[in-house]
């Protein structure tokens, strides 16, 4: 959050410093007032109308006065920072590239919607255009979520049924991490985002390699397990040109991922055939039931066939 990577984060963290040095400075008053409170030396016999007005002035100055003011200050410099987040009509009337981000316990669903029949979508890892700003809407398919880029900007809730709105832009392109920051369950720690900033012409690139038709090679081992997955797998997961479940994070591109788990494991050789056997110590309580009924030969299959998948 303090090292911003886009115009909204900025204008964050700057209000988040100005914020501190104004609590500093009104830590440091009291604390001085305390202190100065001990040191009194003469003990003057004051009337109990003079206590009363004094009584008075303090809490009308510092119970009214100072944090009505503060409030005001912060509401002049707050208010502006939000208004860079709504999706408002861009002053060349150009529309900002939507993207839409669904919540799930516990794991992330990414569309882009002006993909058409080649339908793309990413689970746990967002790619965007840097440089311009995006349109996100958010919302969720079972309990509240929220959704959180530190570097890019505030965060806005995922409500199921509901769909909220957030720009955000990115500067250059870059890496950055997101959270999900509304608790949602045991595992909402491990909820986790992996977001890709490119430049808008390898987003445009990106976008079309997802779109053409999966090439799914002739590898025998691969078709076993392609059937493996049809039987057991499909009816949760997507990989695009075999299956349509979505109650589980599509695979599509599962082989290309940083992580797997939204965040639990680390992506390397053989980490997908880990997830299957160990998942539910992984990531304990997640929605993707046991499969200790397939034989280690199958789940080393399947692992070794998702692994290919990175168009
Ligand atoms: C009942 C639905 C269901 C079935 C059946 C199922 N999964 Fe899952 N799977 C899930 C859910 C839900 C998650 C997300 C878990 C999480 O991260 O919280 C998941 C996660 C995964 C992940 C990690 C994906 C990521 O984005 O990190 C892989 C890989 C995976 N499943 C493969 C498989 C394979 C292979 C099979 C068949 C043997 C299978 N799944 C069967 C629901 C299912
Ligand atoms: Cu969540």
């Amino acid at each position: 959050m303090l090292d911003p990577s886009g115009p909204a984060a900025r204008d964050i963290a700057w209000v988040w410093w100005g914020m501190l040095a104004f609590f500093t400075l009104v830590f440091v008053v009291v604390v001085g007032l305390w202190l100065a409170a001990f040191r009194r030396r003469e003990h003057r016999e004051r009337s109990e109308r003079e206590v009363r007005r004094l009584s008075r002035r303090w809490i009308i100055g510092g119970g009214l006065l100072l944090p009505g003011m503060t409030i005001l200050v912060l509401l002049v410099f707050g208010v502006p920072v939000g208004q860079r987040m709504l999706t408002l009509p861009l002053p060349g009337g150009e529309e900002p590239r939507v993207i839409e981000v669904i919540g799930h316990q516990w794991w992330w669903e990414v569309r882009y919607p002006d993909t058409g029949d080649g339908e793309v979508i990413t689970a746990n890892q967002l790619v965007m255009p840097a440089g311009e700003p995006v349109d996100f809407h958010v919302s969720a398919a079972d309990v509240i979520h929220a959704f959180w880029i530190p570097q890019l900007g505030g965060k806005i809730d995922m409500l199921p049924g509901r769909v909220n709105r957030l720009r955000l832009q990115a500067d250059d392109p870059g890496v950055f991490g997101g959270q999900c920051v509304e608790f949602c369950g045991t595992q909402h720690a491990h909820m986790k985002l992996y977001v890709e900033a490119m430049t808008p012409a390898d987003f445009d690139t990106w976008l079309s390699a997802r779109q053409a038709p999966a090439d799914m090679g002739e590898d025998q081992q691969h078709q076993v397990a392609r059937e493996a997955f049809t039987q057991h797998c499909a009816r949760c997961h997507r990989v695009a040109g075999v299956s349509r479940g979505n109650t589980g994070p599509d695979l599509s591109d599962v082989g290309s991922r940083a992580t797997l788990g939204a965040g639990v494991l680390a992506m390397e050789d053989g980490a997908i055939t880990r997830w299957l056997v160990a998942h539910q110590r992984l990531k304990p309580g997640n929605l993707m039931p046991v499969h200790d009924h397939l034989d280690a030969e199958t789940l080393e299959g399947l692992g070794a066939w998702l692994e290919t998948l990175s168009p």
